[in-house]
């Protein structure tokens, strides 16, 4: 088994996050593997090597980018161009021919590193939007075994896909993978109408794809996580000392909470402004509704990070100015990271998980509130229905994050809803969230992918 994806976890160190646990069990448990990505590490010079590194019988292969390559590839073209376009955002996308080439350029190294480690009968699964062309680059360097790609993040619609220059490129290499795995049905239709209106593809009968001259099948694996790990967390000594240290501060408010990273895809501005349009709408909620968003920066040195950044500073203030009072502040926004027991434990104490991305992938934040909930009083999810959750969490409350005064409304309900409602609606959610997990999620990939070389290519 071989898995490449941009970031590894940490060889030696405990490994969290859902993706990072998923990996790590798919190697494990098909008796070892290789586990390839960036270090981490920019040098001013290549070097044109991988260092490697055992744990258990996982060798982490981990190679570093040069400066050049950090700031073309990683905040260039992945950061900058395709993923504004993939979330929608061609308005903040950046095309410049030279970061696509560095993108290309470690696509291709990368690939050819890649390639080294393959053998007969292995399995090769490459993760999300850093490594769009590094299956073509496989094939080339003579891989010729089953071989999977997973995106993390939304496949746009085809006339919003057609905005980046290279996207015959791109959609050429992908097709060089086996199984091309999305979030969510959405995400593969768009895929597939981008091949049927523009890759000229035919469709079999057998429910594969021919197009630039390769056959593959398509997917929608929706990523889950281990409900039971984020149950045990936010039952968990940390998690309690985490909500009762919030529960004394906030007293009996209601407690609205969203945790995101700190992305414009995210919809905090829209989220914080729904918030103050709640206060606005309904005077006697003030004093008695606390929002609290954490949201660790990421990617700072892209400019429409640090842009979301000054914005959501002053909208903050001007909500807090506007409606606080001596003994109640309304937004408590966090412009950091927290530990993922407290996390588990602030989930559980709140009233509504706000979660209201203007696009995302799949979205897990959603999916750990459910999990932390407790059975006998649950919170409620409002959720963005343009996450790719959204296709599965029939259970929250579904809102437009453009519709500021939908979202007001959203909170509103959240706050005010009774308890069996509660209770019926966290149902139906839990047993999703528990039915499609990280594991089932890995599971299916993968036999997907090994039943490729039994097929007639
Ligand atoms: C991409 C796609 C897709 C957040 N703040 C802290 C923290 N987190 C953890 C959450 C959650 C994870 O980070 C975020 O996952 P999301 O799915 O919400 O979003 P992205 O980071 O954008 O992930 C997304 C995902 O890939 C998986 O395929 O769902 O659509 O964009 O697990 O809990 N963790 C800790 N401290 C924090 O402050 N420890």
């Amino acid at each position: 088994m071989i898995i490449a994806s941009n970031r590894t976890a940490s060889p030696g160190e405990p490994k969290v996050g859902g993706l990072a646990v998923a990996i790590w069990e798919a190697l494990r448990e098909r008796g070892g593997g290789v586990w390839f990505g960036w270090s981490g590490e920019t040098l001013e010079r290549e070097t044109r090597g991988v260092r490697l590194f055992a744990e258990d019988n996982v060798d982490f292969a981990l190679a570093d980018l040069t400066e050049a390559e950090y700031e073309g590839y990683y905040l260039g073209y992945a950061n900058r161009a395709l993923w504004p376009v993939f979330h929608y955002r061609v308005d903040l996308a950046h095309f410049d021919d030279h970061e696509f080439a560095m993108y290309e350029e470690v696509n291709r190294r990368f690939g050819r590193l890649l390639a080294q480690f393959t053998r007969t009968d292995d399995t090769v699964w490459i993760h999300d939007y850093h490594f769009l062309l590094m299956g073509q680059e496989m094939r080339q360097s003579g891989w010729e075994g089953p071989m999977g790609f997973f995106l993390h993040i939304p496949f746009p619609a085809p006339e919003i896909f057609t905005s980046l220059p290279q996207h015959n490129r791109i959609a050429r290499a992908l097709c060089a993978f086996d199984l091309i795995g999305f979030q969510t049905d959405r995400d593969r239709a768009n895929f597939e109408r981008y091949l049927r209106e523009i890759g000229r593809a035919t469709f079999l009968d057998d429910g594969r794809i021919r197009a630039f001259d390769h056959v593959f099948r398509t997917k929608a694996y929706p990523i889950g996580i281990d409900a039971d790990e984020i149950l045990g967390l936010a039952e968990g000594e940390e998690g309690t000392a985490a909500a009762s240290r919030l529960g004394r501060i906030i007293d009996q408010r209601a407690l609205v909470l969203g945790v995101d990273r700190m992305d414009y895809s995210k919809g905090l501005p829209n989220r914080m402004e729904a918030f103050g349009r709640m206060l606005d709408d309904h005077e006697h909620t003030r004093g008695r509704v606390s929002f609290l968003q954490i949201a660790p920066p990421s990617r700072s040195d892209v400019d429409a990070y640090q842009d979301l950044r000054a914005e959501l500073d002053q909208l903050s203030g001007r909500i807090n100015g506007d409606y606080g009072d001596l003994d109640w502040v309304p937004i408590r926004y966090l412009a950091r990271g927290y530990p993922r027991e407290m996390l588990a434990g602030l989930y559980r104490l709140s009233r509504v998980g706000l979660v209201t991305p203007l696009y995302d992938g799949m979205n897990l934040v959603a999916k750990e509130f459910v999990a932390a909930q407790n059975p006998e009083d649950p919170g409620v999810l409002v959720l963005s229905e343009f996450a790719g959750a959204a296709e599965q969490l029939d259970g929250a409350i579904l809102v437009n994050p453009h519709d500021i005064s939908a979202t007001a409304d959203a909170i509103y309900q959240g706050i005010n809803m009774p308890l069996d409602e509660r209770i019926e609606r966290w149902k139906s959610m839990d047993s999703g969230v528990r039915d499609r997990s990280i594991a089932w999620w890995r599971k299916s990939f993968l036999e997907d992918l090994e039943k490729i070389p039994e097929e007639v290519k």
